[in-house]
């Protein structure tokens, strides 16, 4: 992340956003990256193999992308740095395609029930604040949830987001049932004809089986106002948990059934191969991805974006 090349477009700012990893994973793969020639040789794809599971491609994943890295360079004749890194990209974009699924928001029967899960600051409110920012840009009515009851700041935090994009937030006092507040909330949308509810919750440890049950209790309160609700349960991952997302996305999708994903702070971490265990082992829908602080850098996913972004040598960054 020592670049000082400042990247400009959506596509500058998502490649900065990839940096660490990339930088990781281009710098591993040095000899591939240069551009000489090389041969996929059992050298070679032991280097990708620990530079891949290093990004936290994890083992299965890893094993699935050598496989058709070998099936798509047999059909190929020269080999060259940039052969294996398109065979790769290939390889990755046909892992991740599958999962590029955005959320459409419908607007029929309003509201649209977005609730926001996850553990302990992985990102749920912030990225909340990003989405409504990017909702009402698009014209959309918002309204917040402050289901996350459990901390006094949390609801002022939620406030201030509502605040500043100019969207109600409903809120009850710390220590109250989150799901009585987001049922309230779900009348008001609707008798208000809001477009989209957003219901943030308090971080829980997967782990912690009472609070697991308390997002049942949500659910099935929504369910009864509106049996679609909720439309969608987006479940926010701290890309910097590497492996463990595996697990924190396996149990949260058991307790309450994960319809789609957002992974954040991919800025922050060498782990961005996480991206591709998560599509390969989960096939839940990838919604967003986080790169960073500002609104812009929570990213509708893109397949092809993301493997371009992470392949693509650093010298074209002042292009970008
Ligand atoms: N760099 C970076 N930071 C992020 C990103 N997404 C969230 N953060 C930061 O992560 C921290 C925690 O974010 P919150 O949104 O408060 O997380 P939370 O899940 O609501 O936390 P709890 O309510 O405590 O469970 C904040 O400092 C955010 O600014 C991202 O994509 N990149
Ligand atoms: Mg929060």
């Amino acid at each position: 992340m020592n670049d000082t090349s400042a990247p400009t477009g959506l596509m500058g700012r998502l490649r900065q956003g990839l940096g660490r990893t990339r930088d990781k994973l281009q710098q591993g793969l040095g000899k591939v990256f240069s551009g000489g020639p090389v041969q996929l040789d059992d050298e070679l794809e032991e280097l990708l193999e620990d530079q891949l599971l290093m990004a936290d491609v994890g083992v299965e994943t890893t094993a699935r992308l050598m496989q058709r890295l070998r099936e798509i360079l047999r059909a190929q004749a020269a080999e060259d740095g940039q052969t294996v890194i398109d065979a790769l990209a290939q390889a990755m974009e046909e892992i991740l395609s599958p999962c590029e699924i955005p959320l459409t928001p419908a607007a029929d029967n309003p509201p649209y029930v977005i609730l926001v899960v996850g553990i302990n600051g992985s990102g749920k409110t912030t990225t909340i604040a990003k989405l409504t920012r990017r909702l009402r840009d698009q014209n959309r009515s918002v309204m917040l949830a402050a289901g996350d009851t459990f901390r006094a700041a949390a609801v002022e935090q939620l406030q201030i987001w509502g605040d500043r994009n100019d969207v109600p937030v409903i809120a009850q006092h710390a220590g109250a049932d989150s799901a009585a507040v987001i049922h309230d909330a779900f009348a008001a949308a609707r008798s208000r004809g809001i477009d989209v509810l957003i219901a943030d919750t308090a971080g829980r440890l997967h782990t912690q089986d009472n609070l697991m049950q308390e997002l049942r209790k949500i659910r099935r309160v929504l369910e009864r106002q509106e049996p679609a609700a909720p439309h969608e349960v987006l479940l926010v991952l701290d890309a910097g948990t590497g492996q463990n997302a595996l697990n924190q996305a396996r149990e949260f999708h058991q307790a309450v059934g994960v319809s789609g994903i957002a992974l954040t702070k991919l800025d922050g971490t060498a782990r961005g191969g996480i991206v591709l265990t998560i599509a390969d082992q989960l096939g839940i829908p990838l919604r967003f991805i986080g790169i960073g602080e500002s609104a812009e850098d929570l990213r509708v996913f893109s397949a092809h974006d993301f493997v371009q972004a992470l392949l693509a040598p650093a010298r074209e960054e002042t292009q970008a």
